[in-house]
């Protein structure tokens, strides 16, 4: 039973008075007394303690397991209980979302979720099982090393979406996983806002690595000395010793079976894209050239290609014309563009590559498969939360798009579909209205007039159209768009500052994008010299990554995917593949932004919690029912309860035998009669028809052994 002692109300659903700010004041009430967890039925609204706290050991786990939710005071634990044994129980699988905007505790929260999975798992200590677990957990630091870094928002900003399959086999023992990631903010590689850092990866190859390691890479251990690591004007980070995690990635790397080579490969990437962009280009008459020749042949040597080979595709390009090939000469600023363009694909490659070789690390081992059925699986989604910068690109476009996404899947099964199953089974109900944020995810996704196709439509004029003129087409096309701005039609608004501005109004705040480099982040265009010249590089693990270099050179490729249209398609079969499981919902806030564990900003809380549409969310599960089930299946479950149902019930229709059975247990002030289902309201009353089953099951059990073996 919920423990009434504890701080503030431990569900919402539970408050007197349902409004904002007694929603706002059991929130404050609870985070002052160090309570950061509280429920809305069974979903989970998280708030970052920005401190570390002692609920996370043994004694907790012991607690959680096997509990059901209201049994003990709101943890997250119970949500990854709640989705385990539900995934045990029906055979079916499940997953966890987690949402919330940037800094809002979503990574530490799925690493908890998959550290109470861990801890659960695995009682009689199998060995294999041991080793799987302990590389699923560890697969996290690799990630975080490459596709984190620090943003104004969170020291630790995931730079990319990560989707987690745990497979579990039909004991409930982790024997493998599986991830999907989601567009990394490659720009990052290239520039940073102030007061950001590039991935983590660079510092910690920089301030860790031994001396021997850096002298083989020819790193200067002066961040300053590289052009990708001076823009955002910092190197450290006080939450963050670079050099400890540099020998925590190096750890990982060895459990999860990495062989030296391809960790080499890595490190000599990383450090090939710092020399990278310290080149820098000179006209020399009417050609260009590399200003310095040992940073060409630095490069070279780590990515194994040939010097010359290198210092052409940096100054030309090759095109084929007529069936000819000719060579064209770069003029400086194409020379640049192109070095940037290499610097990110480099880094982007190596990222899908590591997660790559995690995957296969981190696999279902068949061979160890001793059973037929297929297991099943937990899902848990951790991407980047919603973020607003002083200014938004292309990047911050689809991150918050991503998050619309999220949020319209929430909408879609806890505020919609529950509200009209109740009308379906003729419940008599209020309806509750919401905000739907359908209307948004339309104005970036809609085929032929959204956003995203509105930028692929320009994207196909290469070299004609330019980001002023995609935001022109943007305002003429969306100008009635009730999410949409232009600073065109409203010159006197005082947030849109530049001509190349246009405005958003997203479910969870206004933000302003920036258009310039828009087009050419969506075409996404890296000239095929540099792919060739990867291909031909000496260390086969860059070859294999870059396996289009092979393409003949005559041969016209078909046009590639935009970035856009792929990240939606990526995001649209996310959302198809969430919702073909069982969700579970962890919601996180977040306190303040000046990550204090003190501070409780009222004004900031209030705005998440009305964009996350947790009163409206509180409102239907407090109306509504935790538990509904077909009267068929009820029956079948419950029967044993009551001498008129069992062993069958035979005075009726199903329903009219699961009304008998609620009657005689007296239940009848908790349920209603829907037309294909029984809805319980409170959780408890499951729970007392769970305990009367499990206290009837051993008997059962023996009359059946004595019938089938005569003796009855
Ligand atoms: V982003 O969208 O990736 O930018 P997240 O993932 O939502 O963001 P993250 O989990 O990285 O946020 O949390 C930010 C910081 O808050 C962490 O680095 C911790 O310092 C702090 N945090 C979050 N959750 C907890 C917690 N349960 N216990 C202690 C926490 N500290
Ligand atoms: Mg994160």
């Amino acid at each position: 039973m919920m423990n009434h002692e504890e701080i503030g109300r431990g569900d919402f659903v539970l408050l007197d008075e349902i409004s904002t700010d007694s929603f706002i004041h059991n929130l404050r009430i609870r985070f002052n007394g160090g309570k950061f967890y509280t429920y809305i039925g069974e979903v989970c609204v998280s708030v970052n303690p920005y401190r570390t706290l002692n609920i996370y050991g043994p004694d907790y786990v012991s607690q959680y397991k096997g509990r059901e939710i209201f049994e003990r005071p709101p943890h997250i634990f119970a949500i990854g209980d709640a989705a385990y044994k539900t995934m045990k129980r029906n055979g079916k699988d499940t997953c966890i979302v987690i949402s919330g905007e940037s800094g809002s505790g979503k990574t530490e929260a799925s690493k908890i979720i998959m550290r109470y999975l861990a801890a659960v798992t695995n009682l009689s200590g199998q060995q294999e099982i041991e080793r799987v677990k302990n590389i699923l957990l560890q697969s996290n630091a690799i990630l975080e090393t490459f596709g984190n870094a620090k943003t104004n928002r969170n020291d630790n900003s995931s730079r990319f979406g990560k989707y987690m399959d745990i497979h579990f086999d039909f004991k409930g023992d982790p024997i493998g996983g599986h991830i999907n990631n989601y567009l990394l903010e490659k720009s990052r590689v290239i520039v940073q806002q102030a007061g950001e850092r590039n991935f983590h990866s660079f510092y910690q190859l920089l301030f860790g690595a031994p001396d021997n390691e850096a002298a083989k890479l020819q790193l200067k251990r002066d961040p300053t000395f590289y052009h990708f690591l001076r823009q955002g004007g910092v190197a450290k980070v006080d939450s963050i010793s670079d050099r400890t995690d540099y020998k925590n990635v190096s750890s990982a790397f060895r459990a999860l079976n990495f062989d030296p080579a391809s960790i080499e490969t890595i490190w000599k990437i990383v450090a090939a894209v710092l020399h990278l962009g310290n080149a820098e280009f000179k006209s020399d008459g009417d050609k260009t050239r590399l200003a310095q020749s040992t940073t060409l042949s630095t490069v070279a040597s780590l990515l194994c290609v040939d010097p010359n080979e290198l210092n052409r595709a940096l100054c030309h390009r090759v095109i084929a014309a007529n069936g000819e090939l000719m060579e064209k000469g770069h003029t400086t600023s194409e020379a640049t563009y192109g070095r940037d363009a290499f610097a990110k694909a480099l880094y982007d490659r190596l990222f899908s590559w590591i997660v790559e070789r995690v995957n296969s690390a981190i696999e279902v081992q068949r061979a160890d498969r001793s059973y037929n059925v297929p297991g099943t699986v937990i899902g848990v989604l951790d991407i980047y939360g919603f973020e607003i910068f002083d200014i938004n690109s292309f990047e911050q476009f689809c991150i918050n798009y991503c998050n619309e996404k999220l949020q319209q899947l929430f909408i879609e099964l806890v505020l919609k579909q529950e509200q009209e199953e109740y009308r379906r089974e003729g419940i008599a109900w209020q309806n509750i209205d919401y905000f739907n944020n359908q209307i948004i995810c339309d104005l970036v996704e809609q085929q032929h007039k959204g956003i995203l196709s509105i930028m692929d439509e320009a994207c196909l004029n290469v070299g004609k159209v330019t980001d002023q003129m995609l935001l022109e087409a943007l305002d003429q096309k969306l100008s009635q768009h009730k999410h949409y701005t232009s600073r065109k039609l409203s010159p006197l608004d005082k947030e849109l500052r530049h001509g190349s501005d246009f405005r958003i109004r997203h479910y969870a705040g206004d933000v302003v994008y920036d258009v310039s480099g828009f087009l050419d982040k969506n075409k996404d265009t890296l000239f095929q010299d540099f792919k060739r010249l990867l291909y031909s590089s000496k260390d086969p693990n860059i070859r294999h990554m870059w396996p289009e270099g092979a393409q003949d050179i005559h041969k016209t490729t078909k046009r590639p995917q935009t970035a856009g249209t792929l990240f939606k398609n990526s995001m649209i079969a996310l959302v198809k593949n969430l919702t073909s499981k069982e969700p579970f919902y962890v919601r996180c806030i977040k306190p303040n932004d000046q990550k204090s564990p003190v501070l409780f900003d009222e004004e900031r809380v209030r705005h998440q919690v009305s964009y996350l549409g947790l009163i409206e969310n509180v409102r239907v599960r407090r109306a509504g029912f935790a538990y509904r089930q077909s009267y068929d299946r009820f029956l079948r479950r419950y029967k044993m309860v009551s001498q008129y149902t069992w062993p069958n019930f035979r005075g009726g229709a199903d329903r009219d035998g699961v009304r008998i059975l609620i009657q005689q247990q007296n239940f009848e002030e908790d349920v209603v009669y829907g037309k294909t289902k029984i809805f319980v309201r409170s959780p408890q009353t499951l729970f007392m028809l769970e305990q009367a089953r499990a206290r009837l099951i051993p008997g059962i059990v023996i009359f059946l052994q004595k019938l089938w073996r005569g003796s009855v």
